[in-house]
């Protein structure tokens, strides 16, 4: 009986028809896109923080403007992607509470801190640029809610990656000091932007099945070499170079080679133990914290309201 179910679940999936919510799928289908969905919100959520440090020193009302939309649209996106998740028969608080005891990951690269404030244009360029890259095939995932929410996201996603790139390119034109400070950021995001897509296809649990289930489209290795093709000649036009001595055109390929990337560091910071870590769950977890008379309030609202209604109907 299951097997059958699982067959005709696979021809839609094959013949790109959509996952919905009440429709029959394997358990491991919806363990796995509850892992990558949440995963994904938190790291919209905690990508807040190292940007959210500096809206208060952006150097002028138009770049304080687009700093604070940003990490305001990323708020968006993680509360999307929790609702998302939720069409999978989680409860929210659930999904809260795994970020906040350390069973649930979120992206290794926001356990960087933002030392400058090239690193508000980096993160635009380099950050989202690979956000992009990542999230643009997710559009065409295979379950519908994920998909639909990430039209939106990729949208706002590319506003913040453009941001990001204007703000470098302002600053490859600036004075001596500003041209070292926009080499020093880039020196510092180039490796962790490149570990954000995840092990090398060889050594990633996750990519074969979920290639199977047309939850991911592209590797982690495919993405990863469109990103740096891509950047390449983006860090041309800023004037800037890439940290990577191995970095050069490869004819046959048609491609850029590449350095080996440190995988020690990427499966340290991943494990809870990069520079920022602590300090990211700590400020989540009192943000929380902080936020239960709101959340208190609301319910409070809501039950009144849902009273009303049914004093009415009667
Ligand atoms: N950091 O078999 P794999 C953003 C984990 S951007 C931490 O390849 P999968 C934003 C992985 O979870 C960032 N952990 O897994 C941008 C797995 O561990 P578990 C968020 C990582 O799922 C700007 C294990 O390593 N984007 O939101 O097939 C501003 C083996 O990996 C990382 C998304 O989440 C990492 N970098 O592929 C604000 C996009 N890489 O779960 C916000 C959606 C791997 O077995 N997610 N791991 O314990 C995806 O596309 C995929 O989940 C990944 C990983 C490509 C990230």
């Amino acid at each position: 009986m299951e097997a059958s179910m699982e067959q005709k679940f696979q021809e839609k999936i094959d013949n790109d028809i959509r996952i919905e919510p009440k429709d029959w799928m394997p358990e491991k289908y919806r363990k796995t896109l509850i892992r990558q969905i949440s995963q994904h919100a938190h790291s919209e959520i905690v990508g807040m923080l190292p940007e959210g440090n500096w809206i208060t020193r952006a150097p002028n009302l138009r770049r304080k403007v687009a700093l604070l939309a940003k990490v305001q649209d990323e708020a968006g996106h993680g509360l999307y992607l929790y609702s998302a998740c939720e069409t999978l028969g989680i409860e929210r608080t659930e999904l809260i509470d795994q970020l906040h005891t350390g069973k649930a990951k979120y992206s290794s690269i926001f356990n960087y801190p933002t030392l400058t404030w090239a690193d508000m244009g980096t993160i635009g360029w380099l950050v989202d640029g690979a956000a992009i890259m990542n999230q643009v095939p997710l559009c065409r995932c295979s379950y519908g809610p994920y998909a639909r929410a990430m039209v939106r996201v990729c949208k706002e996603e590319s506003f913040h990656q453009r941001q990001g790139y204007e703000l470098l390119l302002t600053l490859s034109k600036g004075t001596p000091e500003q041209k070292e400070m926009l080499q020093e950021s880039v020196n510092r995001w180039w490796w962790p932007a490149l570990m954000m897509f995840g092990p090398n296809d060889a050594d990633s649990p996750h990519t074969a099945q979920s290639m199977a289930w047309k939850i991911k489209r592209f590797t982690n290795d495919e993405l990863r070499q469109r990103f740096v093709d891509m950047c390449v000649e983006q860090a041309e036009i800023l004037g800037v170079s890439l940290p990577d001595p191995d970095l050069k055109w490869n004819e046959e390929r048609g491609h850029y080679d590449f350095g080996e990337i440190n995988w020690d560091e990427f499966w340290n910071v991943v494990r809870g133990n990069g520079p920022c870590n602590k300090d990211r769950i700590n400020t989540r977890v009192k943000a929380h914290e902080n936020g239960q008379w709101v959340r208190d309030a609301a319910s409070a609202y809501a039950k009144k309201q849902s009273e009303k209604k049914s004093v009415s109907v009667a």
